[in-house]
């Protein structure tokens, strides 16, 4: 039953991600115009199209762009363009009028140059795509009844939805997330954390000697 009525204390969270892949451009199509890449923008979430519970995503360009609020009401939710330089990309997501929800805003700074090397140590390879993934939450508080049921149904509830394992194949377009990351994360905090208190201890037991050694007059 449709109902606009919001669920007190539930929050459902669905986890996705910005990307951007760019290539250099070459040969006669370089020649036309001051473009130097060929780039990709997009959302996605990571077992889905995400169309179940988005109605359409707006994504604003640099105004050195013709025509820059581009606007895709099915997915995939990416535009594909060309460009000479990198700037910061506003996604305006808007969510199906069942959610009774303000659109969210994520921002994704496009990037075009590798600014490192290939992992293997040599330089980056000229046909090899840049990649650049932000992960991102989609959080709904206190959703509608309707707009719950729709998540439900579609997997959101009660799993984070990340694979479990991090990807190590071949493949460019997919990006790195997952359980397996969000623990190494936590692992190397909890490591920084155990490291700082160890820090502390030793100076303070370090201040409690000189200050023994000063009372005592040595
Ligand atoms: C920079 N601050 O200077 C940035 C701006 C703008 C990129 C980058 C234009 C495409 C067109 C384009 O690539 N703009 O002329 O159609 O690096």
């Amino acid at each position: 039953m449709a109902s606009n009525k919001r669920m007190k204390g539930v929050s459902v969270t669905l986890p996705v991600y910005t990307f951007n892949f760019a290539t250099p451009l070459t040969g006669k199509k370089a020649n036309d115009s001051d473009h130097t890449h060929k780039w990709t923008i997009g959302l996605r979430g990571f077992h889905s199209d995400l169309s179940f519970c988005i109605k359409k995503v707006v994504f604003r360009l640099h105004d050195t762009y013709p025509n820059p609020v581009r606007t895709v009401e099915e997915p995939p939710f990416e535009i594909h363009e060309t460009g000479w330089g990198e700037f910061e990309v506003l996604v305006k997501v808007h969510f199906h009028p069942a959610a009774n929800e303000k659109a969210a805003q994520l921002y994704h700074h496009i990037r075009l140059h590798p600014y490192q090397d290939d992992p293997a140590g040599g330089a980056w390879p000229k046909d090899k795509p840049v990649t650049c993934f932000l992960y991102d939450e989609l959080v709904f508080n206190e959703p509608t009844e309707t707009y719950y049921q729709i998540l439900a149904d579609n997997n959101v509830v009660g799993s984070s939805g990340l694979p479990l394992r991090k990807y190590t194949g071949k493949d460019y377009a997919i990006p790195p997330f997952s359980i397996q990351m969000e623990q190494e994360e936590l692992d190397r905090l909890e490591k920084a954390q155990r490291e700082v208190n160890q820090q502390i201890l030793q100076l303070r037991q370090r201040k409690a000697v000189l200050e023994q050694e000063k009372v005592s007059g040595n």
